[in-house]
């Protein structure tokens, strides 16, 4: 880099001074007024270019006062300041391509379109998003289809119809038996008896005791199997029998195996086993599969309303083979019960919640 500092008596002299001697892409780094006010007052510029872009060689002042030398640092060039037309050195102008002859072209135009038809047919071969869509609703609704309705059969003559809710702690047995009660009851107009086999924890037969209580429908309390098969035999003349279990864990095989020998005496006994929509994926799995031993007629899917998404829930109840005969999405008894048909299922897995808000009083 050759750095110049040039005066004159006035910037525009200054300038040009800079301009014929680096050209017009000089840098400015500086400009100032020397001995201001004086009869010797003048302009200096301090400017810059690189060897490379040197167009004319540097000339000498050509008016009196006006110097050039020194070194600086700066930010513009003098080519904006300029007001000269042809810049002293130019960019060569490329050669003008000569004009191809119309049969190379030809031949170029092929070849291009040859080798956009070879990488298309090496590109991965990728299913457009609408078509995937497509093919996922498809498997989703081919999933819904397998999920069936059934509510709980009606028994054979003047036998009661007996239910039994099975499933693992806390996912709504006792709130649903009572709901299932109030339904049968209010709804339905049939005599209802409760019975309850839950004696595990403290006050747990209170809970049933309450709702039995203010929908004035007996109660009872079986401890044993044979206490069991007693109140089933003094409760004969009812409509609807509905038994509350104890929960357990799902890798209790013990409380499976007993609770099928409490059951294996009562032959229309239907169990329903009830299973919370909030359950993870791989415990439901291993629920549906513990359960099996007890041959449930049934599931009961509770607690929809914790949760908004059921993709998991309705390909685990496909899975298991067994129709849903309730649901149930809140506290409130008997209010967040529903006895589902196939259509409002498959709207329900199709469209999710808003599919049951509808349905809710
Ligand atoms: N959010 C919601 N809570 C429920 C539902 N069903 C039951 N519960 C609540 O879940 C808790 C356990 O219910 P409970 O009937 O005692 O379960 P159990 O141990 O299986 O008998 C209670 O607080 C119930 O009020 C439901 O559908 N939705
Ligand atoms: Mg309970």
């Amino acid at each position: 880099m050759i750095i110049k500092r040039f005066t004159a008596q006035t910037a525009p002299k200054a300038m040009k001074l800079v301009k014929d001697a680096l050209g017009l892409d000089a840098v400015i780094f500086s400009q100032k007024t020397l001995d201001k006010g004086s009869a010797n007052e003048r302009v200096e510029i301090m400017a810059a270019i690189d060897h490379d872009t040197i167009t004319s060689p540097p000339l000498p002042n050509p008016e009196p006062g006006a110097t050039t030398g020194g070194a600086g640092y700066g930010y513009q060039t003098v080519r904006k300041q300029a007001t000269q037309k042809k810049p002293v050195k130019t960019r060569p102008k490329p050669k003008k391509r000569q004009a191809q002859a119309p049969e190379s072209q030809k031949v170029r135009q092929n070849f291009s379109r040859l080798l956009q038809e070879r990488e298309a047919s090496l590109r991965p071969k990728t299913v457009p998003p609408k078509q995937l869509k497509t093919k996922a609703t498809i498997w989703r609704d081919e999933i819904i289809d397998q999920v069936q309705a059934l509510p709980v059969a009606q028994s054979s003559g003047n036998d009661p119809i007996i239910i039994a809710l099975v499933g693992p702690t806390g996912v709504g047995k006792t709130t649903t038996a009572a709901k299932l009660a109030a339904w049968y009851h209010i709804q339905e107009g049939k005599k209802v008896a409760l019975l309850t086999m839950d004696c595990y924890r403290i006050g747990a037969t209170d809970q049933l005791r309450t709702y039995a209580r203010i929908m004035h429908l007996p109660c009872e309390v079986a401890i044993r199997k044979k206490d069991l098969e007693q109140a089933i035999a003094r409760h004969w003349d009812t409509d609807v029998i509905i038994i509350d279990t104890t929960g357990k864990s799902p890798y209790d095989t013990d409380h499976i195996d007993e609770l099928a020998e409490w059951f294996a005496e009562i032959a229309s006994l239907q169990p329903l086993l009830v299973v919370s929509a909030t359950t993870k994926k791989e415990d439901l799995r291993q629920i549906v599969q513990v359960y099996d031993a007890l041959e449930p007629h049934s599931l009961i899917l509770t607690k929809l309303d914790e949760t908004r998404t059921y993709a998991s829930l309705c390909q685990q109840v496909a899975a298991s083979n067994l129709p849903v005969g309730y649901l149930t999405m809140g506290q409130r008894v008997p209010e967040d019960f529903i006895v589902p048909d196939k259509p409002l299922l498959d709207t329900f897995f199709k469209k999710g919640w808003s599919a049951l808000e509808q349905h809710i009083n």
